[in-house]
């Protein structure tokens, strides 16, 4: 099958909650040795995102998108093993969780996923992370790099706090910070004084790169 038509139906069975299609798809791109990576960025991911308009739109339910996010996971089961793992002649070590009073994890995951598979070494704090967790973890891995994830608006000012809490403390500089998911937008990254903002998982792996001028 034609990589676009796979990714493509990949997409739809995921917004269809269609598992065991899903499945299927994921086992036949690994057959046809189509990159482990693109699969998940072009038919998983872009299926999740057809899924999160599709409830903005109110045309799913909360039940649905779950079945529809379990649907994914199975893809990603099948798919992460297969990762090729880029080897860093440099550690990059982030932290990375979603901010206190937010549960929703999806978006992290992926994130989490593809800086594992650049290479990075990561370290999840989960979700609905009190705020002091990120720097603390930060100062005692000795981490390169804060990355923080909300879904809601009403849980966004916990980024600034985490901000704040480095500034007060004289380490800002220690680290970068990089932010995302759904509300989040460059402008607020701006304003929060944050390093990075990135719209997807994707381009968070690469200007993580350039903003620690990593080369290779
Ligand atoms: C799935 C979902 C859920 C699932 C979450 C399952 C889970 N384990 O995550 C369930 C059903 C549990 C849920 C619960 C709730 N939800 Co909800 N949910 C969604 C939904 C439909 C999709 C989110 C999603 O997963 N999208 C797919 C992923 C792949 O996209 P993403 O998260 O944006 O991530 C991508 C990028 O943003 C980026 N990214 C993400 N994080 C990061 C981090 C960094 C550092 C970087 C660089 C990039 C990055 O990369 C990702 C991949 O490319 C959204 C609507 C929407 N359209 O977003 C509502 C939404 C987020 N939910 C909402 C609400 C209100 C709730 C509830 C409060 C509902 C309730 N009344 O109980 C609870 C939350 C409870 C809590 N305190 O956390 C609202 C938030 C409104 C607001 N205040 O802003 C939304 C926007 C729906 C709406 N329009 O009302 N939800």
């Amino acid at each position: 099958m034609e990589k676009n038509i796979l990714f493509k139906n990949i997409c739809d069975a995921v917004v269809d909650m269609e598992e065991d299609v899903v499945a299927e798809l994921c086992r036949l791109s690994l057959e046809e040795n189509i990159s482990a990576y693109e699969t998940i960025t072009y038919g998983l991911i872009a299926g999740m995102d057809v899924v999160g308009k599709l409830y903005q739109e109110g045309e799913y339910f909360l039940p649905e998108i779950l079945i529809c996010s379990d649907a994914m996971n199975v893809g990603l089961d099948i798919l992460k093993p297969h990762l090729e793992r880029d080897i860093l002649d440099k550690e990059i070590k982030i932290i990375i969780g979603v901010v206190e009073g937010d549960t929703h994890d999806i978006g992290k995951n992926l994130v989490k996923i593809m800086m594992e598979s650049a290479g990075f070494n990561v370290i999840d704090l989960g979700r609905d992370v009190k705020l002091d967790r990120f720097v603390e973890a930060a100062e005692i891995e000795k981490a390169d790099a804060i990355c923080m994830s909300t879904l809601m608006t009403t849980t966004m000012p916990g980024m600034k706090s985490v901000i704040d809490s480095l500034n007060e403390k004289n380490i800002r500089d220690k680290y970068k910070v990089m932010i995302g998911g759904g509300p989040v937008s460059q402008k607020f990254a701006d304003t929060i004084g944050a390093d990075i903002y990135t719209v997807d998982a994707n381009s968070a792996v690469r200007r993580l790169k350039e903003v620690l001028n990593y080369e290779g």
